[in-house]
């Protein structure tokens, strides 16, 4: 455990957003205008491409363990994305980390304050670590090289998304890719809004019952050395329904370096990202906007051939 405090800065203060909401404004502040979105380009609903869905139990049986771990990989390399079901996690304590979200974010402001999550956050804290462990074997990485994930820091972040007059105005989250190793996502009360950029169109996730969302930050891309893609995602708002989820950031340990795993940069296969200091990756990141993938992109060694995503 990680004891030294170490400042990266202080965020921007603008003012309690549901709060905003609360107020029934007809438009929507300019602050919260984008001008530069991405044309929404989304691919048709009843055809889009879906986010491959990873069966944990699978997983950990005996019998089947080599296919799935083949969707595994596979979802990992061409989406970076996938829903996982079966995850071991009790659905009642899942049920009630759900309940409790919806009862704060109806709490006024003054007195809201955190339920325990300690089971929910251990849960998926286990559910992280077998992941990690799984994609290690996969990439047939030395088993030591996963630890600075692995065993790494957990952060939450609980979304609220107001209902907005102009949802076609503003973006609820930007298009950005994760800094964590990993992410897992639990969408709370079922209103769609999360988007993934696969082959140049934002596809819209659909959420199964009792799944969690999962999909590879940057750390585990710079690891894998590129073979694992980081995607960008971003969340639209609704007109006339709020939008709550949790993500569950599972970050590299702070007193580590991160670089491409030593195991997977040959001669064919050189490193194409920099070694950096878990410290300075996170400092960098925080001193700059929510934008893209340009962070990821500054971390790259200049005369990289190639790969994308
Ligand atoms: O709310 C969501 O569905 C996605 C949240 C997300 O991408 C994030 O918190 O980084």
């Amino acid at each position: 455990m990680e004891t030294k405090a170490i400042s990266f800065g202080r965020s921007l203060a603008v003012p309690f957003v549901q709060e905003l909401a609360n107020k029934g404004l007809t438009s929507v502040p300019p602050r919260y205008v984008h001008h530069d979105q991405d044309p929404p380009i989304i691919s048709l609903d009843f055809c889009s491409p879906q986010v491959p869905v990873i069966d944990m139990q699978i997983l950990l049986s005996e019998d089947f363990t080599d296919s799935e771990l083949q969707k595994l990989d596979q979802a990992c390399r061409e989406w970076g994305f996938f829903q996982l079901i079966n995850h071991e996690m009790s659905s009642r304590l899942v049920g009630k980390v759900k309940l409790e979200t919806e009862e704060f974010f109806k709490l006024p402001m003054e007195e809201k304050s955190k339920e325990s999550l300690e089971a929910y956050s251990t849960g998926l804290i286990n559910v992280a670590a077998r992941i990690l462990r799984l994609i290690g074997k996969n990439l047939r990485m030395d088993d030591n090289e996963m630890t600075l994930l692995s065993e790494g820091r957990q952060s939450m972040s609980f979304n609220y998304y107001p209902p907005c007059p102009q949802p076609e105005q503003v973006i609820g989250l930007p298009p950005h890719s994760d800094a964590s190793s990993i992410t897992i996502l639990h969408e709370i009360n079922d209103v769609q809004g999360l988007q993934i950029k696969k082959d140049g169109m934002w596809i819209p996730v659909k959420p199964l019952p009792n799944a969690f969302i999962i999909n590879i930050g940057d750390a585990l891309k710079i690891l894998s050395n590129g073979t694992y893609r980081s995607i960008e995602h971003r969340v639209t708002v609704n007109s006339l329904k709020e939008r709550l989820s949790i993500a569950t950031f599972c970050s590299p340990k702070m007193d580590g370096e991160i670089s491409p795993a030593p195991s997977l940069v040959t001669l064919e296969t050189p490193a194409i990202f920099r070694r950096i200091s878990v410290v300075d990756y996170i400092k960098g990141l925080f001193s700059r906007k929510l934008d893209g993938k340009s962070y990821l992109y500054s971390l790259r060694i200049q005369n990289e051939q190639g790969k994308s995503n």
